[in-house]
C-alpha cells in the first residue's frame, strides 16, 4: 500500500540505466555490450513496466482495502496505439529515461519508433475507450476496462496502384512488453448445447445449461497509468485457450492429431478483430467473441465482488458497468443467468440488480450499424440466454401494455424480438435500452437525434433514462505528448502546466490571441509541427512539400457519410481551375497540400473506389508541371494512432464534412482544434459544440443542418445541381483522371435520387467555405489568431470532463485518490 507514495524503484538516471541493462541481459538474454535499437526499446519498456507494475499493485491493493463502488468499462475495442511515450509522460520520467538512453548511446525518438501500435479497434469508438481509460486513471477512479486480446488487430492497409490491400496485423510477433499474463485468472466460457430444467426441493425450477463446447478465457492485464498520480488502473483483455478437460475417449480412439486440432480451434475466438466499423455483420464468430468477452468479464466481476461480500444485496452499490455500444449487450442475460442459475436468486431480485448496474452508450444512428442477431443463431449458440431474452421481452411487453397502455403495432415496433421475412431477430439496442438505467448519446445533437428517431418510442415512455455525454479526448496524448513545442508554449504562456489536467485553463490563451509576438511564436510552433509532417510525407513519397501551403487534412475511416468523395471532387475542380489560369493568375493562388488517409472496411466496395479515386487524382495532379507547388494531393496509407500523432499537430486545416445528422460526434475534430488546426465542417456531431466554444467565426462552417436533411432527401431527384458540381463530376466521368468505368458506380451514387448523403446539395456551400479558407490564409495574422482561439476554445473537449460527467451522472463512482491509510 505504501508504495503508492514512496516507490521502491528509483527514477534517477543511473538506476534507470541499470534496470535497462538488467533487462537486456536477463529478460532479452542479449549481451549488455551489444544490443540494437529495437532491443533497447524492449529493455526500456520492461524497465518502465516494472515501475508500472509497482503502482498497479499498490493501486489495486488500495482499492481492495477501501472497497468503493467500481466502474467497469466493457468494450469490444480499445485502440491503444503506442504505450511507451505515454507511460513515460504520465509517470513523469521522460527526462531521466531520455538521458539514460542517450547515455547508453540510443536516441529516444528512434527507440520509441520501434514500438508497434496496439490496434485493437477500428476507429473512433475504440480510440474513445482508450482515452477514457487514461482519464479514469488520471481522475483516480476505481475503474477497469475489459475487452479482447485479439491476435490480429486492425489490418494493415497497403495501397498498391491506388487499390487498398489488407494485410494481417500480427502485432504480437515479438511479444508485447506492457501486458502481464495471468494464467491463474481463467474462466470457462460455454457455448451451444441445451438447457434442462430440474425441480429443486423447495419447488423451484432450476435451469441447467449443458454446454456443447467450452473454452477457457485467460486474462492479460495492461496497466494504465494516470498522469501526475500514482493511480494505475487495469485494462483486462481476454484470450481464448483450449480448456483443460480433454475428451480422453476421442484421444484414445486413435485420432490423436485431429483431436488436438479440434481443441485448438478454441483459440480462433480471439484471433481477429472484425474490421467493419459501421456495418453490422451477423457472423457466428463475432457473436461468439461478444459472449466470450462478457462471460469472462462477468465471472471475474462477480468473483471479485463475492470475495468481499456474502450476499448480492450490495452489488448495485459496488458495481457499475458501461456498455460501449451494443457489442457487450449479452452481458445482460449473462448476469441474469449467473444470478438466477448459479446463485439461485429469483427473477425479480436478479432483474432488480441487473437494471441497476448497466448503462449503455449509443455511438451511431446509421441503421446499417445497429446490431440484430437472428434468434435461431442466438438459440443455437446460447440457448439459455435466448430463453432469458424472451423472458425479458415478455415482461417488457406486459409492462408496455399495463403501465403505458401500448398495444397493436406499436408493441411490435418496440419489442426486443423483431419478426422479419427472414425470421426473428434480437434487437440488441432495445435489449440494452430495456435493461439499462441510462442511455446516452455522444454529442448534444446526437443525443437529441436518438431521442427523436431511433429510440423515440423509448424516450416517450422513459425520458429520464436519456442523457448526453459529449465525447472528449485525452489532452495528455493528443496535445502534451504529440506536440511538445506547443506544450511548452502553452505552459510558458499560462505560467503553469495545470492545463494538462484542467483543460479549461486553455481559455487563458484567448487573451494573447491579438498579441503579435505571441502570434509569431504560435506560428513558429506550427511550422515545426508542419516540418515533422512534411518529413513523414517525404519518407512516404519522396516529395518535398511546399511549406507555405495550407496543409489540409482529412483523416478518418473512409465512408460515404464522411464524404471524402466531396473533398476530392473539390480538389479536382481546384486542379482544373489552376490548369486554365495564366501565369499571372497563378500568382494569386493559395497553395494547398491535401492529405487524406483512412481505411475502408475490406468488404466496402464504394469506400475502396473512393480510395482509388483519391489516388488517381493525386497521380494526375502531383505530376502535372502546370500545377507545380500550387496543389498536391496525398493519400497516406495505413492511417493509425501513431501517424495521427504526427498528422494532427502538423495540419493547418482539417475537414469534418459529414452530412449533418450522420456523424455521432467525431473525436478527431477535438484533437485538431486542440492543436490549433482550423475546422472546415458541417453542423454535425461535436462540431456544433466546438462552434459554440470556439466561435463559428473561427471555423469554416457550411452545409445544411440536420433538421433540413430529411426533407432534402425526399426531394433529391428534383434538386437543381450546381454547375460546378456537375463540372467536377464530368471531369471524373470523362476520364480526366483515368479509370472512368471503375468510378462510374461512385458517380451514380451521387446522382439524383441516389445521392443519400447530399453531396450535390452541399457542394456549393462547401466551395464557398473553401474560398473563405483561401481568403483567410492570405491574412496570416488573422489565421494565426483563429488558430490560437481554436486551442483556447477546446477546453471542454477533454475526456477528463466527459469521464467526470459519466462518474457523477451515470455511474455514481467517486475518485479514490491514493492517500496514506490511517
Ligand atoms: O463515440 C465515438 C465515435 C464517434 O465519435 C463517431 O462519430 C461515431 O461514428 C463512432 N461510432 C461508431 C459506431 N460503430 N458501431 N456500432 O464507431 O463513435
Amino acid at each position: 500500500l505504501y508504495g503508492l507514495l514512496d516507490s521502491y524503484l528509483k527514477n534517477d538516471v543511473v538506476s534507470i540505466q541499470e534496470s535497462i541493462v538488467h533487462h537486456v541481459e536477463f529478460t532479452l538474454a542479449r549481451s549488455r555490450y551489444k544490443f540494437d535499437t529495437r532491443e533497447a526499446y524492449f529493455a526500456a519498456a520492461h524497465s518502465l513496466r516494472d515501475r508500472l507494475i509497482e503502482r498497479w499493485n499498490d493501486t489495486q491493493a488500495w482499492i481492495k482495502h477501501k472497497d468503493p463502488k467500481r466502474v467497469y468499462y466493457l468494450s469490444m475495442e480499445f485502440l491503444m496505439g503506442r504505450t511507451f511515450l505515454n507511460a513515460l509522460h504520465n509517470l513523469g520520467v521522460m527526462q531521466p529515461y531520455q538521458h539514460a538512453l542517450s547515455g547508453l548511446g540510443y536516441d529516444m525518438e528512434k527507440v520509441q519508433q520501434a514500438e508497434r501500435d496496439a490496434a485493437l479497434g477500428n476507429g473512433g469508438l475504440g480510440r474513445l475507450a482508450s482515452c477514457f481509460l487514461d482519464s479514469m486513471a488520471t481522475l483516480n477512479l476505481p475503474a477497469w476496462g475489459y475487452g479482447i486480446r485479439y491476435e490480429y488487430g486492425m489490418f494493415r492497409q497497403v495501397v498498391s496502384e491506388g487499390f487498398q490491400k489488407e494485410q494481417p496485423d500480427y502485432w504480437l510477433t515479438f511479444g508485447y512488453p506492457w501486458e502481464i499474463q495471468r494464467p491463474h485468472v481463467a474462466y470457462p466460457v460455454k457455448f451451444y448445447g441445451h438447457v434442462s430444467v430440474h425441480e429443486s426441493q423447495d419447488g423451484r425450477q432450476n435451469f441447467v445449461w449443458n454446454a456443447g463446447e467450452e473454452v477457457t478465457a485467460v486474462a492479460y492485464d495492461n496497466p494504465i497509468p494516470g498522469f501526475k498520480t500514482p493511480s494505475t488502473i487495469n485494462l483486462r483483455l481476454w484470450a481464448a485457450k483450449p480448456c483443460q478437460e480433454f475428451d480422453l475417449e476421442a484421444f484414445n480412439t486413435g485420432d490423436y492429431v485431429s483431436s488436438i486440432i479440434d481443441k485448438q480451434k478454441a483459440e480462433t475466438i480471439t484471433s481477429v478483430l472484425y474490421p467493419d466499423d459501421k456495418t453490422f455483420e451477423g457472423k457466428e464468430l463475432r457473436l461468439k467473441q461478444q459472449h466470450f468477452m462478457v462471460s469472462a468479464t462477468l465471472q471475474d466481476i462477480v468473483r471479485r465482488y463475492k470475495e468481499q461480500h456474502e450476499t448480492f444485496d450490495a452489488f448495485p452499490e459496488k458495481v457499475a458497468m458501461q456498455l460501449n455500444d451494443t457489442h457487450p449487450t449479452l452481458g445482460i442475460p449473462e448476469l441474469m443467468r449467473i444470478l438466477m442459475d448459479e446463485n439461485h436468486l429469483g427473477w425479480t431480485r436478479s432483474w432488480e440488480i441487473t437494471t441497476k448496474v448497466f448503462s449503455f452508450t449509443n455511438h451511431t444512428v446509421l441503421p446499417e450499424a445497429l446490431e440484430q442477431w437472428p434468434v435461431s443463431l442466438v438459440e443455437k449458440l446460447l440457448p439459455r440466454h435466448m430463453q432469458i431474452i424472451y423472458d425479458i421481452n415478455w415482461r417488457f411487453v406486459q409492462e408496455l401494455e399495463q403501465n403505458h397502455g401500448i398495444s397493436g403495432d406499436k408493441l411490435g415496433s418496440m419489442s426486443i424480438i423483431l419478426d422479419t421475412e427472414y425470421g426473428k431477430m434480437v434487437r440488441m439496442a432495445y435489449l440494452a435500452l430495456v435493461a439499462s438505467h441510462t442511455v446516452n448519446g455522444v454529442a448534444a445533437i446526437h443525443s437529441k437525434l436518438i431521442k427523436e428517431t431511433i429510440f423515440k418510442e423509448f424516450h416517450d415512455i422513459w425520458p429520464e433514462k436519456f442523457q448526453n455525454k459529449t465525447n472528449g479526448v485525452t489532452q495528455r496524448r493528443w496535445l502534451a505528448q504529440c506536440n511538445p513545442p506547443l506544450n511548452r508554449l502553452i505552459t510558458e504562456t499560462l505560467g503553469t502546466e495545470a492545463w494538462i489536467t484542467h483543460l479549461d485553463l486553455l481559455k487563458g490563451l484567448a487573451a494573447h490571441a491579438e498579441d503579435e509576438t505571441f502570434q509569431q511564436k504560435w506560428a513558429e510552433v506550427k511550422v515545426e509541427a508542419k516540418a515533422k509532417l512534411a518529413s513523414l510525407l517525404k519518407d512516404l513519397t519522396g516529395d518535398d512539400l511546399n511549406m507555405d501551403a495550407i496543409f489540409d487534412v482529412q483523416v478518418k475511416r473512409i465512408h460515404e457519410y464522411k464524404r471524402q468523395f466531396m473533398n476530392i471532387l473539390s480538389v479536382a475542380l481546384r486542379y482544373d481551375r489552376i490548369k486554365s489560369m495564366t501565369e499571372k493568375e497563378k500568382e494569386e493562388v493559395v497553395p494547398r497540400v491535401v492529405i487524406i488517409g483512412g481505411k475502408a472496411a475490406p468488404g466496402y466496395d464504394m469506400a475502396k473506389r473512393i480510395i482509388k479515386l483519391i489516388s488517381a487524382v493525386s497521380e494526375t495532379v502531383n505530376n502535372d508541371p502546370d500545377v507545380g507547388d500550387l496543389l498536391k494531393v496525398y493519400f497516406v496509407p495505413d492511417y493509425n494512432v501513431s501517424l495521427a500523432e504526427v498528422i494532427v499537430p502538423g495540419s493547418d486545416l482539417n475537414q469534418q464534412i459529414s452530412t449533418a445528422g450522420t456523424e455521432a460526434s467525431g473525436t478527431s475534430n477535438m484533437k485538431f482544434a486542440m492543436n490549433g488546426s482550423l475546422i472546415i465542417g458541417t453542423m454535425d456531431g461535436a462540431n456544433v459544440e466546438i462552434a459554440e466554444e470556439i466561435g463559428e467565426e473561427n471555423m469554416f462552417i457550411f452545409g445544411v443542418g440536420a433538421q433540413e436533411v430529411p426533407a432534402l432527401r425526399s426531394q433529391r431527384e428534383y434538386l437543381q445541381v450546381d454547375p460546378q458540381f456537375q463540372h467536377a463530376v464530368n471531369l471524373i466521368q470523362n476520364g480526366h483522371f483515368g479509370w472512368a468505368d471503375y468510378f462510374s458506380p461512385l458517380i451514380e451514387s451521387i446522382t439524383g435520387s441516389r445521392d443519400w448523403y447530399l453531396l450535390a446539395n452541399d457542394f456549393e456551400s462547401y466551395l464557398d467555405a473553401q474560398e473563405r479558407v483561401d481568403q483567410e490564409w492570405r491574412d496570416k495574422a488573422s489565421w494565426t489568431r483563429k488558430s490560437i482561439l481554436s486551442t483556447a476554445g477546446s477546453g471542454k473537449f477533454s475526456s477528463d470532463r466527459t469521464i467526470h460527467e459519466y462518474a457523477e451522472d451515470i455511474w455514481g463512482v467517486e475518485p479514490l485518490p491514493p492517500t496514506i491509510p490511517e
